[in-house]
C-alpha cells in the first residue's frame, strides 16, 4: 500500500473505532446522576473528510488540511426516538461553527451529519458563533439561540468584542432560517435561552445582560424578559433577575442560563452555570434552580452550591477548570441526559431522572451564605445521622 493509503486506512479505522466505542457508567457515586467514562463528542469525532484532503494527487502524505481543535458546548434534542446534539465545533483557526450529531443512544454512538450547519449569512459583522440552545417551542418550530460575536469597532483594543443573541429556526435540523438578532437594553448578551412555552401570550427569553464582553459588570445574573414578535425580536419588558449572582457563592463573578428549562410537576428546573474567581483563574461549575410553573420568572428553589464540577481529567483543557452546559433532554420514560462540556474541549453526558432531579432541586437545602450557618446546617445533618446510626 502507498503511504497515502496506509495513513488513510489508519485514520478511517481509528474514526470508526471511536464512533462505535461503547460507553459505561463511571465509578463515582453521588446518587444524583451518573457520569460516563468516555466523552460523547471530542475533536476526534469530527469526520475525517472534514479535515483531510482525500485526493492522493493533492495530498500525497494524507495530511490534515483543516484541523478541528475542540468539540464542546452543545444544544440537545430528543426527537422521534433519536438523540441530537448541535455542538460547537472549533476549527484550528479558532472559529466555531455548529454541526449536528445524532445517535440512537443517549450516551454513545454520536456521528456528525456529513455537512456542518450553514447559517444564513445575514449578520455581515459576525465573526464567530457558538453555544446554541435548542428549544422545541409550542409554536411548532425548533429554535436555536446562540452567541453571535463581532469585533467591537468602538474600541482600540484588538480583542474587544460584542456578544449578541443570534436566532435561527428549523423543523428538521437541516434547513435553518435566520431571524434578526435579539434586541435588549443591554449592550452585550450571552447565554440567552428561549423558554419552550408562551408566557402571557408572548415569547419568553432567559437573558444575561452584561456591560462588557467578558465582565458582566452591573449585570445581576440570569434574567427573564418577554418578546411580542419573534420575527422582530425585542425584549419589551424589564429584564428581571431570576437567579442572582451572590457574594461568596459559585455565581459570584457571573452566571448564565444553560439548558432549556425542564418542565416538571413541581416547577421549571433550570440547569445553569456559575463562575467564581480563584488565584488560578475563573472556575465554571453547573448549578440548578427552579422557577414557578405558572410564572417562570419566580424563583422557587435554589439548592446549595454546585451540581456538576469538572472531575479528574475534565479539569484540564483549552480553558481549564470549566464545566458548562447548554443542552439536556428528557425521554418518554422521564430519563434525563445532561450534556456538559469540560474545559472548553470535549462533551460529556450525565444521566439522571426527573424524579431524582426534582428530589435534588426541591430537597437540597439552600446556601445559608455564611460559614457559621453552613456549619450549623451540616451539624444538623450529622446529628440526625448519628442518632439513626447509633440506634
Ligand atoms: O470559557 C468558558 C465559557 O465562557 C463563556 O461563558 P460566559 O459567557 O458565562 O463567560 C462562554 O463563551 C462559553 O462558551 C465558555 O464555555
Amino acid at each position: 500500500m502507498s503511504l497515502f493509503e496506509d495513513n488513510k486506512k489508519r485514520v478511517i479505522d481509528d474514526y470508526e473505532r471511536l464512533i462505535n466505542r461503547k460507553n459505561a457508567v463511571a465509578d463515582c457515586y453521588n446518587g444524583i446522576y451518573d457520569r460516563y467514562v468516555n466523552p460523547v463528542l471530542t475533536a476526534d469525532h469530527a469526520p475525517y473528510f472534514w479535515k483531510y484532503d482525500m485526493d492522493p494527487k493533492t495530498n500525497p502524505y494524507f495530511m490534515e488540511r483543516l484541523g478541528i481543535n475542540a468539540v464542546l458546548n452543545s444544544g440537545a434534542l430528543y426527537m422521534n426516538g433519536k438523540y441530537y446534539l448541535v455542538a460547537r465545533v472549533e476549527g484550528n483557526d479558532r472559529k466555531s461553527f455548529f454541526a449536528v450529531a445524532e445517535s440512537d443512544k443517549p450516551t454513545e454512538g454520536f456521528r456528525f451529519h456529513d455537512y456542518p450547519v450553514l447559517l444564513p449569512d445575514t449578520e455581515k459583522e459576525e465573526t464567530n458563533v457558538y453555544d446554541m440552545r435548542l428549544t422545541q417551542h409550542e409554536d411548532g418550530w425548533i429554535y436555536g439561540v446562540f452567541c453571535s460575536e463581532s469585533k467591537d469597532k468602538d474600541s482600540n483594543d484588538l480583542s474587544a468584542a460584542v456578544a449578541q443573541a443570534g436566532i435561527v429556526r428549523t423543523k428538521d435540523l437541516k434547513t435553518w432560517e435566520r431571524l434578526p438578532n435579539l434586541k435588549s437594553k443591554s449592550p452585550q448578551q450571552r447565554n440567552v435561552v428561549l423558554h419552550p412555552e408562551f408566557v402571557d401570550g408572548k415569547y419568553a427569553f432567559y437573558t444575561r445582560p452584561q456591560d462588557d464582553f467578558i465582565q458582566t459588570g452591573s449585570g445581576g445574573g440570569v434574567c427573564f424578559g418577554l418578546c411580542e414578535d419573534i420575527n422582530n425580536p425585542v425584549i419589551c419588558t424589564e429584564e428581571v433577575v431570576i437567579s442572582p449572582r451572590q457574594y461568596h457563592t459559585i455565581t459570584e463573578v457571573k452566571n448564565g442560563a444553560g439548558a432549556v428549562p425542564i418542565k416538571t410537576p413541581k416547577g421549571w428546573i433550570h440547569i445553569a452555570h456559575g463562575v467564581r474567581n480563584t488565584a488560578a483563574g475563573l472556575r465554571y461549575v453547573i448549578y440548578v434552580f427552579a422557577t414557578d410553573l405558572n410564572n417562570p420568572s419566580k424563583l422557587i428553589a435554589s439548592p446549595s452550591g454546585l451540581f456538576i464540577a469538572p472531575h479528574k481529567s475534565e479539569r484540564v483543557g483549552d480553558v481549564s477548570n470549566v464545566c458548562f452546559t447548554n443542552g439536556a433532554v428528557v425521554t418518554e420514560n422521564n430519563d434525563v441526559y445532561i450534556y456538559y462540556a469540560s474545559s472548553d474541549t470535549r462533551l460529556h453526558v450525565a444521566a439522571t431522572t426527573i424524579d431524582k432531579l426534582m428530589d435534588y432541586t426541591f430537597n437540597t437545602p439552600s446556601d445559608p451564605l455564611r460559614s457559621v450557618d453552613c456549619v450549623k446546617q451540616r451539624c444538623e445533618l450529622i446529628k440526625k445521622n448519628l442518632e439513626i446510626m447509633n440506634k
